[in-house]
C-alpha cells in the first residue's frame, strides 16, 4: 500500500495544494495501515496440546506442574506445562453428557498446595432431566486418581433437556465459592427465588451456607441464593483489586452481557433485557432494556458473539495486556479484550484470534504471565496467547 501511495504522490501535479494535502493523507493513511498491519502481527500462538475432546476449564498447578484440564464428554486430564497430556485421572463423577451437558469448570482449593482438593462442575442427570452439580476430591500426587469425590452442591429442581447449565466455579479471598447456573432453556425461573435456575449461588469450601448470604433470613428464598436473573453464565473471575465476582453471560439475541453480581440483586433476565429470542421473536416476559427493580449490565454486546471464559490480566511478561479482561466467544470465534476507563466504564478494545476461526471456550491469564485458552471442537485445543 505504501508503495503505490508513494508514487501516486510522485506523479500528482506539480503546485496543487489539494494534490499535496491528498497525498500528505494517503500517506498518513498507508502508515496507518502498516501500523495497525503490524499491531495486529504482534499476536504469538502457540499450540500446546490438541485432540481435546471439546475442552471447558482449566486450572493451573502450582509450580511448573501444569494444569488440569477438563473435556465436556467427561474426562480430566492433566497437561504437562510442556503439552504432555496425561491419561484420563480416575475417580471423576459420572457426568450427563448431552447438548451442552458433562464435565465443565474446575477450580482448585484455595488451599490446594495442603488439601490438594480440585472442584469440579458438571451436569448430573435426574430422571429425565439435569442440573448442575459441584463436588471436590483429593489429587493423588501421581496425579491419576481423584480420591473421595464428595458432592457439595445440587441445582435443584433438574430442569435441563441440555440447555444453559452456566457453572463456572470462583473463589473468593475470604474462602467463598461462587458457582454461576444457567436457566436451564426455562426462561421465566431465574425470577424465581425458590429454584436455582439463572443463579449465582455462594457457599463455602465444605458445601455449607455462609451465615450473610443475602436470603438467609428469607424462608421463601434458597439460602444458596447469591444474585439472580441471569440467563447462562459461563464466564466469571475474580477481579484481581476490587476482589469483586465479574460474570459474563450469554443473553438472548443481541443480549450477551458482563455483570458485577451484587448480594440479593436482580439481573433481569427475563424481564429486563436487551435482545430478542434466537428465533426472531421478542421474548415475552421482557418488559424492556430498564426495568425498576432490576440491575442494568455493566456492559453489552449488541451482537451477541456467545461468551464463555472470562479472565483477568494479571501477568507482567505483557504490560501493553495489564488492566486487560479477556473473554473468549464461541460464535464469534474470537478472543475479546476489554479495558476499563478511569471512571471504571468497560471498553471493547479488539477481537484476537480471528484468523483462527475457532471457538473459544475457556480463557485463562497463567502464572507465566501468558494467556491460556481452550477451543471448542472435537479436536480441540490448548493455546498459549503472547505479544511477540
Ligand atoms: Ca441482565
Amino acid at each position: 500500500m505504501l508503495d503505490i501511495h508513494t508514487s501516486k504522490c510522485l506523479n500528482a501535479p506539480q503546485g496543487l495544494l489539494r494534490s499535496v494535502f491528498a497525498c500528505v493523507l494517503m500517506l498518513f493513511t498507508a502508515q496507518f495501515m502498516t501500523l495497525s498491519h503490524a499491531r495486529a502481527a504482534e499476536i504469538e500462538v502457540e499450540e500446546l496440546a490438541q485432540g481435546l475432546q471439546h475442552p471447558w476449564g482449566m486450572a493451573f498447578l502450582p509450580g511448573n506442574q501444569g494444569m488440569l484440564v477438563t473435556e465436556r464428554e467427561g474426562s480430566l486430564r492433566h497437561v504437562s506445562s510442556n503439552g504432555q497430556v496425561s491419561d484420563p485421572i480416575n475417580g471423576v463423577p459420572e457426568v450427563w453428557n448431552k447438548g451442552q451437558g458433562g464435565l465443565l469448570d474446575i477450580a482448585l482449593a484455595p488451599d490446594f498446595n495442603q488439601s490438594r482438593n480440585v472442584y469440579l462442575s458438571y451436569s448430573e442427570g435426574g430422571s429425565a432431566r439435569a442440573g448442575t452439580a459441584v463436588g471436590f476430591g483429593k489429587l493423588s500426587n501421581d496425579m491419576r486418581q481423584l480420591e473421595g469425590f464428595e458432592v457439595i452442591f445440587r441445582q435443584e429442581p433438574k430442569m435441563s433437556t441440555g440447555q444453559h447449565f452456566g457453572s463456572r466455579l470462583v473463589f473468593d479471598n475470604r474462602g467463598h465459592l461462587y458457582i454461576t447456573l444457567g436457566d436451564n432453556g426455562q426462561r421465566p425461573l431465574p425470577q424465581d427465588l425458590d429454584k436455582l435456575q439463572g443463579k449465582v449461588v455462594r457457599i463455602l469450601a465444605d458445601g455449607t451456607i455462609p451465615s450473610d448470604n443475602p436470603f438467609v433470613r428469607d424462608p421463601l428464598a434458597r439460602d444458596e441464593i447469591w444474585s439472580y436473573g441471569h440467563r447462562n453464565p459461563q464466564g466469571a473471575a475474580l477481579h484481581p483489586e476490587s476482589r469483586l465476582l465479574w460474570i459474563n453471560e450469554h443473553g438472548p439475541r443481541g443480549g450477551d452481557e458482563i455483570n458485577i453480581p451484587k448480594a440479593g440483586k436482580n439481573y433481569g433476565w427475563p424481564i429486563a433485557t436487551h435482545g430478542i429470542n434466537y428465533s426472531g421473536s421478542p421474548i415475552p416476559e421482557a418488559k424492556g432494556e430498564q426495568v425498576k427493580g432490576t440491575e442494568a449490565p455493566n456492559f453489552v454486546w449488541e451482537v451477541s458473539p456467545a461468551v464463555s471464559g472470562m479472565a483477568f490480566y494479571t501477568g507482567e511478561r505483557f504490560p501493553q495486556w495489564q488492566g486487560s479482561i479477556f473473554v473468549g466467544a464461541l460464535r464469534d470465534r474470537s478472543l475479546i479484550r476489554l479495558t476499563q476507563n478511569q471512571d471504571g466504564v468497560i471498553e471493547e478494545q479488539e477481537r484476537l484470534l480471528k484468523d483462527l476461526n475457532e471457538r473459544i471456550r475457556d480463557v485463562r491469564s497463567g502464572p507465566d504471565g501468558f494467556i491460556y485458552v481452550l477451543t471448542d471442537a472435537d479436536n480441540g485445543r490448548l493455546l498459549r496467547i503472547g505479544l511477540q
